[in-house]
């Protein structure tokens, strides 16, 4: 079916692909920027090709670049990873009429769930519990405000081009409606060239859970059990966990039932993720789909034993879902992702790692492209290794984190390891006491 495949990435998950495609015994192309011509994966695809200039608007980005680099290397399929081209629909249909296999959901899939309102009520169609909320997207103040004076305060408005937080705004009195809604338009506008706003009620002192999904070209879907992943910043997630200690077995079963009947219902194929809020009463509300791999998806194959990314590479490939119905969860599994930032600051720190020693052993697992003497670019996001532990509980999970992070040096650059050091000590967290204001409480406090 195909036997070569272009990986439009770079970083640890070009990596993750190369080795999955390694393993079934698939060739690799790698492709890069001119500041990536020192990065691993340039080494260890059998192919390598430069696509362009350090901006990634001209490599990585670069769609006409990607395509005809799969022509000249013969590349018979494209995995995109994650970030970039990944939820860009142009890619799946321009590899379509291109006669490549595009890893992952369909482009028409993609551009429902691109669009976050469209992807609402989709999911209210096929009976998912959505957020209360406009039923169309609002064109102007005044319909707002009727709507927020319904539902009542605090409401959130959101772009339905949306991601990452660009073109929310919460509206905590009726008041800042009109002042927030132009914000929140111009700043949607500024990011994704669509000014569109959605309005919700908005969730207090929710969790973000989130339900990974497969499903192959047969029909056969699979959810699994919840990531937690309400530690977050700035919309960046810092640390995941699984199974999420808010969640009891009875909610588990009920939103992996819920994610389960609807990405069947959709007719999802590939890999997916279900993002939810579940209130402070345990309610969970249906919030967007992700329809890539993500960056926390190795918690999940830690538990439940299994290799989400040759599962998709095979699925792709036309085959029927290989993963065992009865999942059984086992242990308990965190990832710290480590940034090349200042740990009080935030600010990026990228420079030559001078020295690079990381820890090891049962249940440690290390995503990473970094090596000694790299000199990390400037130009791409600040990921430079996830640290994953599983262990049978969770208390023992945070002490073998805690040990690995303690076993790490990284030298030459400023990483986050202290401020995950001092996160896995945080009473609150340690009790499994959080939702996603934890941070800012968290860093609040830490500076009192
Ligand atoms: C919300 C919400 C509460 N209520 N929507 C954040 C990014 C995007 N995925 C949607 N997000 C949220 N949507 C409603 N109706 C809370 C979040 C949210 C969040 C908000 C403030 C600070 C941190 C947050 C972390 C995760 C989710």
């Amino acid at each position: 079916m195909f036997s070569k495949i272009l990986i439009a990435n770079r970083g640890e998950i070009a990596l993750r692909i190369i080795r999955a495609a390694k393993e079934l015994g698939l060739k690799t192309v790698a492709v890069y920027s001119e500041a990536d011509k020192n990065s691993l994966h340039t080494m260890l695809a059998d192919e390598k090709i430069c696509i362009g200039p350090a901006k990634a608007s001209e490599s990585y980005l670069n769609i006409p670049n990607i395509l005809s680099s799969a022509e000249i290397t013969k590349a018979d399929a494209i995995h995109p990873g994650y970030g970039f081209l990944a939820e860009n629909p142009r890619l799946p249909e321009i590899c379509e009429t291109s006669g490549i296999t595009f890893i992952g959901p369909s482009a028409s899939i993609m551009r429902i769930m691109g669009d976050k309102n469209k992807a609402r009520q989709e999911m209210k169609r096929v009976k998912l519990p959505v957020i209360p909320g406009s039923d169309e997207i609002i064109d102007d103040v005044s319909e707002a405000k009727k709507l927020a004076q319904k539902i009542g305060c605090p409401v959130i408005l959101k772009a339905t081009s949306g991601g990452g937080g660009k073109g929310m705004r919460i509206v905590r009195s009726a008041a800042n409606l009109e002042g927030q809604f132009s914000i929140a338009q111009n700043e949607a506008k500024a990011a994704f060239g669509e000014s569109s706003l959605y309005l919700e009620k908005y969730i207090p002192r929710a969790h973000h859970i989130e339900i990974q999904v497969i499903g192959d070209k047969k029909g056969n879907v699979l959810a699994f059990g919840e990531r937690e992943c309400s530690i977050q910043r700035k919309y960046q997630k810092v640390l995941e966990e699984t199974p999420s200690p808010f969640i009891d077995d009875r909610l588990r079963k009920k939103i992996i039932k819920a994610a389960q009947e609807a990405a069947h219902s959709i007719g999802y194929e590939s890999l997916g993720t279900f993002e939810f809020l579940v209130d402070e009463n345990r309610k969970f509300y249906f919030m967007e789909v992700n329809t890539r791999v993500q960056v926390e998806h190795p918690i999940t194959e830690m538990v439940y034993g299994i290799d989400l990314i040759k599962e998709q590479i095979k699925i792709a490939k036309g085959e029927k879902l290989s993963i065992p119905h009865d999942l059984k969860l086992n242990g308990h599994c965190i990832e710290c992702r480590i940034n090349a930032e200042d740990a009080e600051t935030f600010f990026p720190s990228p420079g030559k790692i001078d020295f690079l020693a990381l820890p090891g052993g049962e249940g440690i697992r290390i995503d990473s492209a970094a090596y000694c003497n790299w000199e990390i670019p400037p130009d791409y996001d600040s990921l430079i290794a996830k640290i994953v532990a599983r262990a049978p509980t969770r208390p023992e999970a945070i002490k073998k984190m805690l040990t690995a992070l303690e076993m790490t040096t990284i030298a030459g650059i400023k990483t986050n390891i202290p401020l995950h050091l001092s996160i896995l000590s945080n009473s609150d967290f340690i009790k499994g006491n959080y939702d996603i204001q934890f941070m800012e409480r968290f860093l609040r406090n830490k500076n009192k």
